[in-house]
């Protein structure tokens, strides 16, 4: 594996898991790996899970981190091609992505959607540029369309609570005050594909998600007809696709309460964070056995050391 963008770099998802898994009983055995390699993290966005969790993954390998937050550190980065910058960008991503590449052995990138332009966002341009330019390995940590490091904790996660082989998963849209990009959804259903799992996807009627992510699953728009008999919900807001980035809906109705969570099989719930207590679940819920949070966050450290391992071992 050379770059790590989506579910489909990996060369076996079993195999990933797996590998995830003994890691996280032996982190620090492949420190070998990463000695004197040093991993750089561009964040045009914020953070706080896939900066820690991504930094401790690299260092548990042995590599050096150098974190770098472009709007509080960095020179302003023209990302369109072709432009005069006679505006308040001094610097072209065309410089500073092979600049960046010269100095370190691989690069983790932070760009979510912009909600300027769709089919940029779709085309994942500024992602793109990084894998084009840089000259070193990619890795996305969160980009417009995929979340595929949080994606990968979340499978590892149910694949750690499960108790059937092949459990009922939800995915629930929720309310949220501000417009959120679907990335996240869009790789939890890309990764919920690939596994054996009973899929369900729920949300009002005008946040249906990309065809290339959806595919032939339909969606089930009662809410509690999707949580009947399931093992694990997972909520998340999004903001519509069709009517690119905008706010349909701020319906309560939606929030995940425990009174819905009676009606599944005794579900996990989950959500990658950072969540909106009383807007897409309850303080009760969050607080509760039922809510494994902490725990999708804590298996951030061992997807994302999972993927540093098979992209270290290819450029060694
Ligand atoms: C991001 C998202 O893609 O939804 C990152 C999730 C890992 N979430 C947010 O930006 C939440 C911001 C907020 O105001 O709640």
């Amino acid at each position: 594996m050379r770059h790590f963008t989506s579910v489909y770099d990996l060369p076996n998802l079993e195999d990933a898991v797996k590998l995830a898994r003994e890691i996280k009983q032996n982190p620090y055995g492949y420190q070998h790996l990463g000695k004197n390699k040093t991993m750089v993290l561009i964040f045009f966005d914020s953070s706080l899970r896939t900066r820690l969790s991504t930094q401790k993954a690299a260092m548990n390998l042995g590599m050096n981190v150098m974190v770098l937050n472009v709007k509080q550190d960095g020179w302003s980065l023209e990302t369109e091609l072709g432009v005069v910058m006679d505006g308040d960008k001094p610097e072209h991503l065309r410089e500073a992505i092979p600049v960046i590449g010269t100095y370190c052995d691989v690069i983790g990138v932070r760009a979510f959607a912009r909600f300027e332009s769709k089919e940029d966002d779709y085309q994942e341009k500024i992602l793109n540029q990084f894998i084009e330019f840089a000259g070193v390995p990619v890795v996305s940590m969160e980009a417009a369309t995929r979340h595929p490091l949080q994606s990968f904790a979340d499978l590892i996660t149910i694949e750690e609570f499960k108790k059937r082989p092949k459990p009922k998963v939800v995915i629930t849209w929720a309310p949220h005050p501000k417009a959120l990009p679907q990335a996240v959804p869009n790789s939890f259903i890309e990764w919920m594909r690939q596994t054996d799992y009973e899929l369900v996807v729920t949300h009002p009627e005008g946040y249906e998600l990309a065809p290339e992510f959806m595919g032939d699953l339909k969606v089930e728009y009662d809410q509690k007809k999707a949580f009947e008999g399931a093992d694990f919900i997972y909520a998340k807001n999004w903001s519509a696709y069709e009517k690119y980035g905008k706010i349909l809906s701020r319906d309560m109705d939606w929030t995940v309460t425990m009174e819905k969570m009676k009606l599944t099989n005794n579900a996990r719930f989950m959500h990658c964070l950072p969540v909106r207590r009383n807007m897409i679940v309850t303080d009760e819920v969050l607080d509760s056995d039922r809510s494994i949070v902490v725990k999708e966050a804590e298996n951030r450290v061992y997807s994302a050391q999972a993927v540093l391992k098979m992209i270290l071992e290819q450029i060694k």
